[in-house]
């Protein structure tokens, strides 16, 4: 097993400790992407996942009333797109 540097060890942890703070960050910045995979976009995928989820709780319930309604559907659309 390969041993570091003091120095090392603490900027691998801190690199570390960043990754996680930005995953987390990033986690739910964009919920529209609401496909079973999402893929960074708002998109087509998403819209037919929220129409196949329409009346039902699911990924696309956005305003999280229990069910996917006309509100996530304009809230989708609304952000349509490149996720940032
Ligand atoms: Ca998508």
């Amino acid at each position: 097993m390969k041993s570091f540097s003091r120095s090392t060890r603490i900027a691998l942890l801190g690199a570390g400790v960043l990754a996680l703070f930005v995953g987390v960050a990033g986690a739910g910045v964009c919920p529209w992407d609401c496909q079973p995979a999402p893929n960074g976009s708002v998109d087509v995928p998403d819209l037919l996942t929220l129409l196949s989820q329409w009346g039902t709780p699911g990924s696309c319930d956005f305003d999280g009333c229990g069910t996917v309604t006309v509100a996530d559907l304009l809230s989708l659309l609304a952000h349509w797109g490149t996720c940032v």
